[in-house]
């Protein structure tokens, strides 16, 4: 996600780290390359020029030049101010009160909506509410039948409109409220028509809708692989209908990302979730600061730790922490933890969201893909649980037997325990324990 950019702007940082003393001329050069790093990322150029000239303004003060570590300081401007673009504090999802909510998405065709409405209704019932979807597109009745699908795979109520309520979309819009207040549904979550381009006919369908249904978020699908014209149509629907929120789509794609990320500064609505793949759970609540640290390169526990608190099992981290403090990590271990990665999703994305650089950063460079995890699960289920116990008993014939048992090859097997031993090495170091010891108490 965003990788360029973060690439690039991590280069800077370092530029100005090597340099010790910040002046006004490497100042200047450092302004430069980031300036480029950001239009090359796609970032809308007004947005540059503000974001540079607050940076120049803030870093040139002489408390920061003074300061013991400038490159520090500016590096926290910097992030301050990515924050700042990316729409400040993070701002939670509306609910009515009284209920229903009403959720209703727009957005130009394929932008996603469909699929978020099916990942939005996913994460509210997560949250013990009890969601009802429904499909509103007045022209292509056949456009109810994905989010039929959608929500017959997640078990989430799902409205059908029939063709005598298609008839008179105003009634229909009546009705379908009326059934989400008196069967008790919160949200309500409405998916609407797309279009290739903003068109004024769409344009009075979603005001009609929103005039009757009066929903608590108009939250506009951004595709963030669509570049300017996504900022450009947030803006066009921002005018003509009047919008409460962002949530952008596909950020996990190669999309260059910057105009993405300009959206919420040059409309001035809040980016609430961001969808980083097609399934129903890729969705990632949007925190401005968080996502500049991570494009920083200064990693984003908080997610992550927020997201192994919610699907580790508490008891197994508590003992895997114990094992940790004593060392006695066996592969055993090993297979667990690629289990759990398993269940949080992507290991690259994982990898991501630690700090680059620093003691990661041989971790990071493990690269084991998503695939391999099934992979190496297979070979540590071809060894005898001594093997697994002591792995420095596993000769040659033992890799080459575990190889043939686990139908992998045999450098994967060796690669595996290569692996297996660097993160043993790397947990010995006092750095680790250090940061291990804030982990679950060992009783
Ligand atoms: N990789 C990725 N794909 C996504 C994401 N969100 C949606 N998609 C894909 O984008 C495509 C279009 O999604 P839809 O949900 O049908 O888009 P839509 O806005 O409802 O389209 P129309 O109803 O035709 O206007 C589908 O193939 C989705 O799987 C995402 O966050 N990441
Ligand atoms: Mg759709």
């Amino acid at each position: 996600m965003l990788d360029q950019l973060s690439n690039r702007l991590q280069k800077v940082m370092k530029f100005l780290r090597g340099e010790g003393k910040i002046t006004e001329s490497n100042m200047s050069e450092a302004l430069k390359m980031l300036r480029m790093a950001l239009l090359e990322a796609d970032v809308n150029y007004k947005v540059v020029k503000d974001f540079e000239a607050k940076i120049k303004e803030k870093a040139l003060d002489q408390k920061v030049l003074d300061s013991l570590n400038p490159a520090q300081h500016v590096t926290k401007i910097v992030r301050d101010e990515l924050t700042y673009i990316l729409g400040h504090d993070a701002k939670k999802l509306e609910f009515a009160s009284p209920s229903p909510s009403v959720f209703m998405l727009v957005g130009l065709q394929g932008s996603g909506k469909t699929t978020t409405c099916g990942k939005l209704a996913n994460w509210v019932r997560d949250l013990q509410k009890n969601p009802l979807v429904v499909s509103i597109d007045l022209k292509r009745p056949a456009a109810q039948e994905q989010l039929k699908m959608i929500s017959t795979q997640l078990s989430i109520p799902f409205y059908e409109l029939s063709k005598k309520q298609m008839a008179s979309p105003k009634k229909a819009l009546e009705d379908v409220l009326k059934n989400a207040k008196n069967q008790n549904h919160d949200p309500l979550i409405v998916d609407t028509a797309g279009r290739l381009h903003v068109d004024e006919e769409l344009m009075e369908e979603l005001r009609m809708v929103k005039e009757i249904l009066k929903p608590t978020e108009v939250i506009f699908v951004g595709d963030s692989m669509t570049g300017q014209d996504a900022v450009k149509s947030a803006q066009l629907f921002e005018e003509k209908i009047g919008l409460t929120s962002i949530i952008l789509t596909k950020l996990d794609g190669d999309s260059r990302g910057g105009a993405a990320l300009s959206m919420a500064s040059v409309t001035g609505k809040p980016i609430k979730f961001v969808g980083v793949g097609e399934k129903f759970d890729k969705l990632e609540v949007f925190h401005p600061d968080r996502m500049a640290s991570r494009i920083l390169g200064m990693g984003d526990m908080l997610t992550l730790i927020e997201k192994a608190e919610k699907q580790a099992d508490l008891k197994e981290a508590e003992e895997f922490a114990q094992k940790l403090r004593k060392q006695e990590f066996s592969l055993e271990d090993f297979k667990k933890q690629l289990v759990q990665l398993k269940k949080m999703g992507s290991l690259s994305q994982f990898l991501h969201m630690l700090p680059s650089g620093g003691m990661f950063k041989n971790v990071s460079n493990l690269s084991i893909d998503d695939k391999k995890i099934v992979y190496f699960e297979a070979i540590i289920n071809s060894m005898t649980k001594n093997e697994r116990d002591n792995p420095k008993i596993i000769s040659g014939s033992r890799r080459a037997r575990i190889a043939r048992g686990s139908g992998r090859p045999a450098s994967e097997v060796n690669q595996l325990l290569k692996q297996f031993f660097e993160m043993k090495k790397m947990m010995k170091k006092s750095q680790f324990q250090k940061l291990i010891s804030n982990l679950p108490p060992s009783r």
